[in-house]
């Protein structure tokens, strides 16, 4: 059943990351998408150059009046920009408590550009503590948020731990930057789950954007926490092996190069 995804994100305008890019991959796995802007910015594919929030007043307002108009069925959250915003999105993810919602903590881009404000690092797992179903963080945002280097498996499985007992949510660490084999982590509360790929060759723009939303969609189609993340890293994986060349060796999504039914694997 086609549902109504809202995400709460910035503003890439190559459609790379961020809002633009969620609301394709929701509307690709079968759902509408709506989106609530955090902040504009001014990048190339190598890097963000500047970066512009949005007031915490007018995400707010964008959310509820989007709220009074549609049913919202799930809510996925991205680039944030500021402590204010941080501060809004938490109060509107705990009015759903009911829904799916998956936190992506975007903390900075990988030419090192600030696309959350520092201040606000410490204090993102108290904020948003029990307001969502997963959190998604990669090596390096996993590093910042448990203040330990994540290097390897083990130390994964030790951050991903610490991450779900301090935000009450089941963490999804990304290795997708581990030396040699690409090992996701889930941890739950309860165990873990690991999810090993190849290596992807290339490292494509939004990746991050791309599986937080892939994963929202299909928790929206009802499918259970673990299912729908080895979906999502399928299905990200699969984008990634179509994806085009932008410049300077980077890459980027092209969702329109991936016509007609995507097959899913057969169900674990
Ligand atoms: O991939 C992180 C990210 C998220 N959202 C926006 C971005 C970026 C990285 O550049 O621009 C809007």
């Amino acid at each position: 059943m086609t549902r109504n995804l809202i995400s709460i994100a910035g503003w890439d305008p190559s459609a790379g990351a961020g809002v633009l890019l969620d609301l394709r991959v929701f509307e690709r796995l079968g759902h509408r998408g709506f989106g609530v802007l955090t902040a504009v910015t001014a990048q190339t594919p190598e890097r963000v150059d500047g970066v512009f929030p949005v007031t915490a007043r007018a995400v707010a307002g964008q959310f509820g009046r989007l709220a009074e108009a549609i049913d919202v069925a799930g809510i996925k959250i991205g680039m944030l920009a500021t402590a204010a915003n941080l501060n809004a999105v938490a109060r509107i993810l705990g009015k759903y408590p009911l829904l799916p919602r998956v936190v992506d903590p975007v903390l900075r881009s990988s030419s090192g550009a600030l696309l959350l404000e520092k201040k606000a690092w410490p204090r993102f797992l108290d904020t948003v503590e029990g307001r969502a179903d997963l959190i998604t963080p990669n090596l390096d945002e996993a590093a910042v948020l448990t203040g330990r280097p994540v290097r390897h498996v083990a130390e994964m499985k030790l951050a991903a731990e610490k991450i779900q007992r301090r935000s009450g949510m089941a963490c999804l660490l990304k290795g997708g930057h581990l030396e040699g084999q690409a090992v996701d982590i889930l941890y739950d509360g309860k165990e873990f789950t690991a999810f090993a790929h190849p290596r992807q060759p290339r490292n494509v723009h939004g990746s991050g954007c791309f599986l937080s939303s892939a994963i929202l969609a299909y928790l929206a189609d009802g499918r259970p926490l673990r299912e729908a993340c080895g979906l999502g890293i399928f299905r990200v994986g699969r984008a990634i092996r179509s994806a085009v060349p932008a410049t300077k060796g980077t890459w980027v999504f092209d969702l329109s190069r991936e016509r007609g039914r995507v097959p899913l694997p057969p169900r674990a």
